[in-house]
């Protein structure tokens, strides 16, 4: 009569079951890693977008305007600032606007923020910032760039909720 043999306990040891955590450990370390900043990249389209079309229509709103408050007013530009017989361009230490409303500015410079940072509105001074929350924008007008007085450098720039800025840029002529 052959001898009854208990059949060989199965299952883990301590040591195989500690590498397979250390294991299981490192691969959530490397996909938390991948896709932690990927979740967070993933909203920069949208800011990209959005800025975008923040920026390029606040630039069109300005590039319709006068190029300077001295100027002729009429759209037809009869007449420009600086010329003979004409007032002379406002100083580029006097721009910004001359008491005017935002839904009244009428000339390029009018724009010009000082420096600062605003919360976005729209040509009429209706306030956007529910629209457009934690976004804002700053315009600076130089006209003194590569000495070039008869033009005005219009700078754009909006500013992401994230704190990335999008400049856009553009010169408006003495016409
Ligand atoms: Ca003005």
């Amino acid at each position: 009569m052959r001898p009854y043999k208990l059949p060989l306990s199965s299952g883990f040891t301590l040591i195989e079951l500690i590498v397979g955590i250390v294991v299981l450990a490192i691969s959530l370390v490397v996909i938390t890693s991948f896709l932690v900043p990927q979740a967070r990249q993933s909203i920069d389209p949208i800011y990209e977008v959005r800025s975008a079309e923040l920026g390029s229509s606040l630039m069109n709103e300005i590039l319709a305007k006068s190029f300077d408050e001295n100027s002729d007013h009429t759209g037809g530009g009869l007449w420009r600032c600086g010329e003979t017989g004409q007032p002379s361009c406002t100083a580029a230490s006097d721009y910004g606007p001359e008491g005017e409303d935002r839904g009244q500015y009428n000339d390029v410079d009018d724009y010009h923020t000082n420096g600062n940072f605003i919360s976005i509105d729209d040509s009429l001074g209706v306030d956007l910032s529910d629209i457009y929350r934690n976004f804002s924008y700053r315009v600076n007008v130089d006209s003194s760039e590569n000495g070039i007085s008869a033009a005005k450098r219009i700078e754009v720039i909006i500013r992401a909720p994230n704190g990335t800025d999008y400049a856009f840029s553009a010169y408006r002529w003495n016409y």
